[in-house]
């Protein structure tokens, strides 16, 4: 029986996922790079990736799913419409984590997507529209930088090649890797999309502190990452008189007050991070004579975030005068704006929540997210659930089977809402 689901009395129970399905197949996932404190790591194009990929390929071909695969090795996972001619409803997030990355950053993107394509199965609803469940290849940036470059490639923001060449610390480039993994697709980047939504955890602490089940998202704050080189003078920690020294780690040091300086001084919405710090030699009795690290600043309005970008620079320069060191290195390598999403979407996030009578609230991402790209050239939308403690990016990330199962049924409604001509 092929069910429209316009045929449903408007004042039926909605149409529910299987929550204990999708607990299951999220368990089943976090087996593939299972870390010792519950989380995962899983980084871009390892072979760990290239398992949770294969899984996932299985489980959609299970749902009846057709699998095809891009350059850039996002994978589309599609549920055939009725007019199959009809540019596709799409859901999906990330596979990859970081390091310490915990089981349901991006991977409850992806597998609420597949849970949707299982109940509409279950359901025996026909869609007008076809439906895309996606992995977007190394969102999280931390092998390749920047983040979500495969879904910036799809959408025109960066070239395929600059995307391919994105390289890890050994140099291996993504490009390289797909092909070692079997996910260097042939399929050109970019297609149309009828509407697109990204089903997350919140990554932060407001919709558990507020006891609130659906976060509404109804935009990103923009972010600036940058990576900066202080090159100073090695020599021994004893002889050498402290006046005389060139010291990169003191530079580094009093620019990650610096980093946090600025984001409290533009508090509470501002953030600033220094992540990643490489001390050349690393010796304890040599004096550093070369550093590496990273800036991440983020702010939902753009002025500020170009405020905090000069703030930032006028702040090094000083330092590295004062401290007698050469900025051999101090590059921009991402940036985009904060991205407002599409407000049909949203709206049918909104009425999703409410047809389940979820509680709901309006909410920024303080993440980026592979939605961020895909809204310049689709109308799109985020569907959050709590996280505890608002902790992620830590392998003790965790969410209730509660959270998990109330997002993906707004996810299904808010797709159903837009799968129709
Ligand atoms: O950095 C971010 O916001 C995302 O986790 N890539
Ligand atoms: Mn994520
Ligand atoms: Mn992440």
């Amino acid at each position: 029986m092929n069910a429209m689901l316009n045929s449903q009395p408007a004042d039926a129970a909605p149409i529910a996922i299987n929550g204990q399905r999708l607990w299951d197949s999220l368990m089943e996932m976090a087996k593939i790079g299972a870390t010792p404190k519950g989380g995962v790591c899983r980084l871009a194009l390892t072979d760990l990736d290239r398992q949770g990929r294969d899984l996932f390929v299985q489980w959609a071909r299970e749902a009846g799913c057709s699998i095809s695969v891009d350059q850039m090795g996002n994978v589309f996972a599609r549920r055939a419409g009725k007019d199959d001619s009809l540019a596709p409803v799409v859901t999906g997030s990330h596979a990859d984590s970081q390091p310490t990355g915990g089981k349901f950053d991006g991977i409850y993107g992806v597998l609420g997507g597949l849970e949707v394509i299982r109940s509409l199965n279950d359901h025996g609803i026909e869609t007008e529209r076809p439906i895309e469940v996606v992995i977007w290849t190394n969102e999280e940036g931390s092998r390749f930088a920047p983040a979500m470059v495969a879904s910036g490639v799809f959408a025109g923001v960066f070239t395929l090649e600059y995307g391919l060449s994105r390289a890890d610390v050994d140099g291996k480039t993504m490009g390289e890797e797909l092909r070692r993994i079997g996910y260097a697709g042939d399929v050109p980047m970019g297609k149309p999309i009828h509407a697109a939504f990204e089903l997350h955890i919140e990554q932060g602490p407001i919709l558990e502190a507020e006891d609130v089940t659906i976060g509404v998202v109804t935009a990103a704050q923009g972010q600036r990452w940058y990576e900066v080189i202080f090159t100073g003078q090695e020599s021994h920690a004893g002889p050498t008189p402290m006046p005389r020294r060139r010291d990169a780690l003191l530079g580094a040091a009093r620019v990650i007050e610096l980093v946090n300086r600025i984001g409290h001084a533009h508090a509470p919405l501002a953030c600033a991070t220094v992540g990643m710090l490489q001390v050349h030699p690393n010796s304890r009795n040599v004096i550093p004579g070369q550093v590496f690290f990273t800036i991440d600043i983020r702010h939902p309005e753009d002025a500020v975030l170009a405020k905090m970008d000069a703030e930032l620079r006028e702040g090094i320069a000083k330092i590295a005068a004062d401290t007698k060191l050469e900025t051999t290195k101090l590059e921009q390598i991402f940036y985009y704006a904060p991205v407002p999403f599409d407000t049909a979407c949203v709206d049918s996030v909104r009425a999703a929540a409410q047809r389940f009578g979820y509680s709901h609230r309006d909410i920024v991402s303080g993440a980026g997210h592979d939605a961020c790209y895909l809204a310049g050239v689709a109308p799109t939308a985020m569907v959050f659930v709590p996280c505890v403690g608002g902790i992620s990016h830590n392998e003790i990330e965790d969410a209730t089977p509660e959270w998990i199962e109330a997002g993906a049924n707004v996810l299904l409604h808010a797709m159903l809402g837009r799968s129709s001509r």
